[in-house]
């Protein structure tokens, strides 16, 4: 092994997991890299405070690795077996398995930027951009403090950022930060349904749940046709049980979900009337926490 450590975040790369990456890199001398191409939203944050995108890690065979925003193997690195993990620093709840032991921290907090923030106070309060991006990374992950996964150490921490990174205005800036991933109008629905979609095994059966966020949901509304036609065909094409696309607007708080499959199922999950393609729910923020959980007890 090279003595070189790269620090890497999650497959499908989020703000969050790409600025812990680049923030842990810088303080301890290692190497940022990201698994696959970052989206508009982070490359809004990192043009901001002028820092450059990492380069790809490749593959992971014989290199020291630390993960960061992630500890699953199916969204680590491949041969993630060949290579020596080092260290993790995470958010997500633990399923990591290794030989020996090697540091770990995970806190119950909205973000792993915020953790980092926490740990290297000091190196963080001298370095605007470092902070910059934090704050940005912190206010993705937790949707500006609306996500139910937010705590009020995201907050006091977030606050303590914002001076640093001289925003005054710590909303105004989460809104810029999320709008810049929200204009959906000029892409194929295919490419706004997939961005951030996951598969889940319920009871047996194949169930997909793909959301998005916007800063108006009318820019949803006006391709509601289009995102059922999409729903129904894949559906049919790859033989889920169930589709859904949660269209969640970030300033009235709340989700347009999108369905293909069992109108009485979705009715019972959310214990409310449902339309024959979609229906509004006032509240609804995360995937995670809102609607996996009330789905699978359906199955
Ligand atoms: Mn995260």
């Amino acid at each position: 092994m090279g003595d070189d450590v790269y620090v890497v975040g999650h497959k499908s790369p989020d703000t969050d997991t790409v600025v812990s990456a680049i923030v842990y890199a810088k303080i301890k001398g290692y190497i940022p890299v990201i698994q696959g191409a970052i989206n508009e939203e982070t490359a809004f944050v990192l043009d901001k405070f002028g820092v450059p995108v990492p380069g790809e890690l490749g593959s992971a065979e014989g290199k020291k690795l630390v993960l960061v925003d992630h500890n699953e193997a199916t969204q680590a690195p491949d041969n993630l077996d060949k290579a020596e993990i080092v260290e993790i620093i995470d958010h997500h709840k633990m399923n990591f398995n290794y030989p020996d032991p090697i540091a770990i921290h995970i806190e119950p907090v909205g973000s792993t930027a915020t953790i980092l923030a926490k740990l290297y106070q000091d190196e963080v309060s001298k370095d605007k951009a470092l902070a910059g991006l934090l704050l940005g990374a912190l206010l993705s992950d937790t949707v500006i403090f609306k996500s139910p996964t937010t705590t009020e150490e995201d907050k006091r921490v977030a606050s303590q950022l914002a001076e640093v990174a001289g925003i005054a205005d710590i909303e105004a800036f989460g809104i810029d930060v999320k709008k810049s991933k929200a204009n959906i109008s000029d892409k194929p629905i295919k490419d706004v349904v997939l961005a951030d979609f996951k598969d889940f095994d319920f009871g047996g059966k194949k169930v997909g749940i793909g959301q998005t966020e916007v800063v108006d949901i009318n820019d949803v509304y006006n391709r509601a046709s289009e995102i059922m036609d999409f729903l129904k065909d894949t559906k049919t094409k790859e033989g889920y049980e169930m589709l859904i696309f949660v269209a969640t607007d970030i300033i009235k708080e709340g989700s347009e979900l999108y369905y293909a499959g069992d109108k009485a199922k979705l009715e019972a999950a959310f214990n409310t009337t449902v339309g024959d393609d979609s229906v509004w729910i006032d509240g609804l923020m995360s995937r995670k926490k809102q609607v996996v959980p009330v789905i699978d007890k359906q199955f």
